[in-house]
């Protein structure tokens, strides 16, 4: 039967004894296991009661099993719905609700706590799958038979939801379909250049879109081959990169690669590709990069809403401070953020994305979802930009209150709202203040209620357990007031200028 999204990956999948996958402690997995594997674990959601269409929230560590359940869930007609390994039982809470999975697989540390809230959500099973092959998942896995019929599924078809932070409401899921992900990663592979010959060195996380579907998607586009490491890890990846090809990384990476002496022309000779994105690379760091090593990085931009959308070219020059041209098959226009209407060439607007790329809509929002597209389809991005006279798009700033920490999003409003909540707290205001290894530092501003005192460590210790550590401020400022324009909003640009060298980068 035809499945869409995984009918490519087989038919890339041309030698069943290539390395898909390659831990960094040498465990390998090929081609061939990946059709065994995901096949087994395909039975096993079966078994489950998984079917067509149903949701199934996934939040384990990172390991090739975590990759191969992704698949599996694509075979089985299921929508996959990766959750940030940093996200506390309360901010789990919500997601569990909304997205009525049918099956919830978690890392067996956590089952407790997961397997109350899914019981409380009515989910019907919780498994647990860990980095060591373990959990009952796992299993349940090594049972069943490595044969399936994979569900049929067509390109409209859901492949995946994954939840993005709302700058006012809660966070939606941004539904991809089957063809979203297949012709985005399609693309790329072209456009980059992979081949089976290729080596990912795979550092980023897999529960987002830079690392699960740039990353893994394009290598099985090109039945290629990743090193997979746990986590970014400068010393494993020096110790690995005589034996990659290529690496995908947010600027975070860089900017401690490019700090690292060991970065030189002779320790990335092996490698043919560096690219960047989700979140803006400095122009120093790309210069620095180049300086050190010969390579230009490539910086591409995208969304989890959208996937890829631009990118600097393979052959050409790839000119910092931009993210290139828009892909093959995407329109991309910059237009009036009030009257929509497309500017001249060179001016500053609202970035907009049309193509096959870009999701279905936000899950059981349709207001929300709406309310972001044109009525000629276009997507609004929220990205402020510009298209410069040789066609490569700037990015210039954000229409979108959201501060981009080490390429994750934080929505100062959720921030706020938990600050606000506080006894003793009349207001806050949550900034992105330049930070020299994240990019930007989230940084909260603090007005106490009238005769209350307040403490920066207080206020932290209330945030611990309840926000992801990569949402907590880096600093904690308590001040009288915050100031305020003619129509009383605050103004966070001035506050942005005044604490813009606390971090010293
Ligand atoms: C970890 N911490 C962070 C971050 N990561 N704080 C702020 N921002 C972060 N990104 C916390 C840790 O919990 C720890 O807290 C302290 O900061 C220092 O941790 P450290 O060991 O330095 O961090 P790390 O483990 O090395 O992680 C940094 C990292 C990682 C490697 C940059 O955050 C990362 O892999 N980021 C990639 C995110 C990503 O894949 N984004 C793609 C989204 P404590 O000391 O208190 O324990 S997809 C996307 O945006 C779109 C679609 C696109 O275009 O790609
Ligand atoms: P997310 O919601 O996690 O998918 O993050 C998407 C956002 O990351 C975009 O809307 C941009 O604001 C930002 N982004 C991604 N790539 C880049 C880039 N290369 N330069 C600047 N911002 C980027």
């Amino acid at each position: 039967m035809s499945n869409h999204l995984f009918d490519l990956v087989r038919l890339h999948a041309a030698d069943p004894t290539k390395t898909f996958i390659e831990t960094e402690t040498g465990r390998v997995l090929t081609y061939a296991d990946l059709q065994a594997q995901t096949a087994r674990l395909a039975n096993v959601l079966v078994e489950l009661g998984v079917k067509a269409g149903d949701r199934v929230a996934v939040q384990v560590e990172k390991s090739p099993e975590a990759i191969l359940l992704y698949l599996a869930c694509i075979r089985a007609g299921a929508a996959f719905l990766p959750l940030n390994t940093a996200y506390t039982l309360t901010e789990l809470e919500y997601f569990i609700s909304d997205a009525e999975p049918a099956l919830v697989i978690c890392d067996p540390a956590r089952r407790e706590g997961i397997a109350a809230l899914a019981a409380a959500a009515g989910v019907a099973a919780v498994e647990t799958l860990g980095r060591a092959q373990d959990g009952s998942l796992a299993h349940k896995a090594a049972q069943a038979k490595p044969v399936f019929d994979t569900v049929a599924r067509g390109p409209d078809d859901l492949a995946a939801i994954l939840y993005t932070s709302g700058t006012t409401g809660r966070s939606k899921g941004a539904m991809l379909s089957h063809d979203n992900l297949a012709s985005n990663a399609l693309t790329l592979k072209d456009y980059w250049r992979f081949t089976a010959d290729d080596v990912l060195l795979h550092a980023l996380p897999i529960f987002h879109t830079h690392g699960l579907f740039v990353a893994t998607n394009t290598i099985l586009m090109a039945g290629a081959s990743m090193l997979f490491l746990p986590k970014f890890d400068a010393e494993q990846v020096f110790a690995l990169m005589g034996r990659a090809t290529t690496m995908m990384g947010v600027p975070t990476f860089y900017v401690r690669l490019v700090q690292d002496e060991r970065l030189t022309r002779h320790a990335t000779r092996h490698m043919r590709l560096f690219v960047s994105g989700s979140a803006p690379l400095l122009a120093e760091t790309h210069r620095s990069f180049q300086e050190k090593t010969g390579h230009a990085i490539l910086e591409r931009y995208g969304m989890t809403e959208t996937n890829m959308n631009t990118s600097n070219p393979y052959e050409g020059a790839r000119v910092a401070g931009t993210v290139g041209f828009p892909l093959p098959g995407v329109s991309l226009r910059v237009t009036d953020p009030e009257t929509g209407a497309e500017v001249a060439r060179g001016e500053i607007g609202m970035i907009e994305v049309k193509g096959p790329n870009v999701f279905k809509g936000y899950w059981r929002q349709p207001e929300k979802t709406a309310a972001e597209f044109r009525d000629d389809r276009y997507f609004i991005t929220g990205d402020l930009g510009k298209i410069d006279a040789d066609g490569y798009v700037h990015i210039v700033g954000r229409g979108k209150d959201l501060v981009i920490s080490g390429g994750y999003n934080v929505y100062p409003k959720e921030v706020e709202t938990e600050i606000d909540g506080m006894a003793g707290v009349a207001e806050s205001a949550v900034i992105g203040v330049p930070h020299p290894d994240f990019g930007e530092g989230v940084t909260a501003v603090v007005v106490p209620e009238k005769g209350a005192t307040l403490n920066a460590g207080g206020i932290m210790s209330a945030l611990e357990g309840r926000l992801a550590k990569y949402k907590l401020p880096k600093r904690i400022i308590i001040v009288e007031d915050l100031p305020r324009n003619t129509m009383g909003k605050v103004q966070k640009n001035v506050l942005r200028d005044t604490y813009k060298g606390i971090y010293g980068g």
